[in-house]
Parts: structure tokens; C-alpha cells; sequence
């Protein structure tokens, strides 16, 4: 509920903080607070009581939960709503129905997945608990030239992320994964609705895989955070720091500051100096990762000789 989130965000802000203290600031009852704190408690908060200092969060569950992410996406005010479930069929099948009732900013979470998708009819394994399964709704109002960026300053913000709250090395492949040396830790996928050149919605997608478990290992080429790190994954850390890379990036994007990340981009790319095979809809061919135009077009030098543009593409890595 809402009351619990907001709780949940004045003991984090603190370290000790009174029931009474809290009850002012949100404008409730003590028994409100005291309601809310026991429910955190049971979703495995560890909240304590110390006499004269008030409540005290030790720890939070490291589990993916609603207050959690509520609150987390709130903090940074990131987008218009929120949304989180246990479970569901794909968050980007869900955000597109929702986007019929809502023209608004929001946010998809789930813990689970039946029936995550990836690009062209593959399908994003999707267990519970074991990874971060989101769609975000954002509302640019830009020009449909400008979204051959959009990619760009996503997978930037989630390399980020992750080299921000883990020691993993990340890098991007061109043009919407994450991988850790040879393996893939997080794929995303942007569709938009347009209307007459303007972009009205980007439905972005994003799956990140937190830990190890039994369903993952069936994919070979899928490895997650605490698989490819040393330390331990902490959910809220993580996440709030995927928040702020995406907010950060989503303002660089909206404000076209395409060439300034562009270099940090390419350092954490690797898709440059090797063999590439490019698999687009009609033909495949191999090919080597030349440079970045201004509009967010790759090119490639292929085996003939030529140089090509490619904007929408599978890429394999020789
Ligand atoms: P993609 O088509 O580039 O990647 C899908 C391919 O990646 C699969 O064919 C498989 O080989 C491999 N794969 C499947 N599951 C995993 C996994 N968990 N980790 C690593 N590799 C995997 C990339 O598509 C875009 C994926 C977006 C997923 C998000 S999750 C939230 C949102 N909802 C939804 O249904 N999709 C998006």
C-alpha cells in the first residue's frame, strides 16, 4: 500500500526515526505506522525498535517486492505510476495493454515471467525471483528521427549501473544487450507507437539476470550479476541504481545530448576491432565495426570492401 511505501521511505531516510515522528510527517495515525511497520516485518524488512531513538531499518529482504520497487521508482521520480507484479506474461504485453487506458509514464516490474519475449519471436527466460523483468513507458513528444538514439543512452545507463554497484565488466553490445565477456546479462527491447513523424510511446524492455538459477543454466549463452562478480547482489542497491542511470540517461536522450555520451559509449562497446557477421532481415554478411554516425546509424566496412549503414540488425561476435 501507499502508506507502507511511504514508511518504508522515511526509515530509509533515517536512521533512527519515532513512530510519532512518522505519523506527523505522512499526516497518519501511530496506528497506521505501527501497522505498517509490522507488515514490512513480515515481508522480511528487519525493522527494530531502540527506546528513546525510535525504529531503525536493519535490513531489507534482498528479494524483489512491490513496496520496494514502489518506493525505489518514487524516490527518483522516474515516471507517473508503477505498477509491480508477482507474476505475468510479459511486462511488455502488459504495458501495451495499459497504454490503451493510460497516457501517461509508467512502469512495469515483475519478479516473474511466463512468457518473456525477446527481439523477433525468441523468448527471455524468465524465472522468479532471479532477475529483473521491466517495461518502461516514457513520452518524449520528439521527432521519429531521434529514436535511432533511444538505445544508445539505455544500455549506457545499464553498463553504468552496473559497473557503479558491482566490480562485473560489463560491456555493450551494439545494439541492445549487456554481456560479460562472451555471455549476455541483460537484453532489452524498445517498440514504439508513432503518429504522423512524432514519437508518441516507447515501450522499452529490459531483463537483467540478478542470480544464478536452475532455469538460467539452460540458456549457455546467459550469465547474471552474481555469477560473473565477486560480491554479493543486493536487489535495492542495484535497482536504485538502475533507476538513476535510466532517469540520467532519459534526460540526455530527451535533450539530445547524443554526442556527448558517444565516446563512453564506444569505450564500453565491444563490438569494435573484430570479426562481426550482421544478420539483417534480408541478407547476412560479414563485417567490421567502423564508427557511429550522427544519427546513431553503425557503420561497418564489410569483406568487399564496402562501407554500410545499418540501423536495425542481429549481430553475431567471430
Ligand atoms: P534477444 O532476442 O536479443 O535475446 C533473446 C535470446 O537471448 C534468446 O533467443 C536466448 O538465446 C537468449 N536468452 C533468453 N533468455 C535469456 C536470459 N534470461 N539471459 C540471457 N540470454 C537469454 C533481447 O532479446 C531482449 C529481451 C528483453 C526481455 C525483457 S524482460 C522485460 C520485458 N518483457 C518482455 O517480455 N521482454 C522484455
Amino acid at each position: 500500500s501507499k502508506i507502507k511505501q511511504d514508511v518504508l521511505n522515511a526509515l530509509e531516510k533515517e536512521s533512527y526515526i519515532s513512530g510519532g515522528q512518522i505519523a506527523k510527517d505522512l499526516n497518519i495515525s501511530r496506528t497506521s505506522v505501527w501497522k505498517a511497520i509490522e507488515s514490512l516485518r513480515k515481508n522480511g524488512y528487519e525493522i527494530k525498535a531502540v527506546t528513546n531513538k525510535g525504529y531503525q531499518l536493519v535490513q531489507t529482504p534482498n528479494k524483489i517486492d512491490g513496496t520496494l520497487i514502489e518506493s525505489i521508482v518514487k524516490k527518483h521520480q522516474f515516471v507517473d505510476h508503477v505498477f509491480y507484479l508477482e507474476t505475468v506474461d510479459s511486462t511488455q504485453t502488459y504495458a501495451m495493454q495499459k497504454l490503451r487506458e493510460l497516457d501517461d509514464t509508467f512502469i512495469v516490474v515483475a519478479s516473474e515471467q511466463q512468457k518473456g519475449r525477446g527481439r523477433f519471436n525468441r523468448s527471455w527466460v524468465s524465472p522468479k525471483q532471479s532477475g529483473l523483468y521491466m517495461s518502461i513507458v516514457f513520452k518524449p513528444q520528439l521527432p521519429l528521427t531521434e529514436i535511432g538514439k533511444f538505445n544508445y543512452h539505455i544500455s549506457l545507463a545499464i553498463q553504468r549501473a552496473v559497473s557503479r554497484v558491482t566490480n562485473v565488466e560489463a560491456r555493450i553490445k551494439w545494439p541492445n544487450d549487456i554481456y560479460v565477456g562472451e555471455k549476455k546479462l541483460c537484453g532489452f527491447l524498445t517498440e514504439i507507437i508513432s503518429e504522423s513523424n512524432l514519437i508518441d510511446s516507447i515501450i522499452c524492455g529490459i531483463g537483467i539476470n540478478l542470480f544464478d538459477s536452475e532455469h538460467l543454466k539452460d540458456v549457455q549463452t546467459a550469465v547474471s550479476l552474481e555469477g560473473a562478480g565477486e560480491s554479493e547482489i543486493n536487489i535495492e542497491d542495484f535497482f536504485n541504481e538502475l533507476i538513476r542511470s535510466l532517469k540520467e540517461a532519459y534526460v540526455d536522450f530527451k535533450n539530445n545530448r547524443f554526442n556527448e555520451i558517444l565516446d563512453e559509449w564506444i569505450e564500453h562497446a565491444n563490438i569494435f576491432e573484430r570479426e562481426l557477421t550482421i544478420n539483417s532481415y534480408n541478407e547476412s554478411y560479414r563485417a567490421k565495426a567502423l564508427s557511429i554516425d550522427e544519427n546513431g546509424f553503425l557503420d561497418v566496412l564489410d569483406s568487399d570492401g564496402t562501407i554500410r549503414k545499418v540501423i536495425s540488425a542481429d549481430i553475431e561476435l567471430n
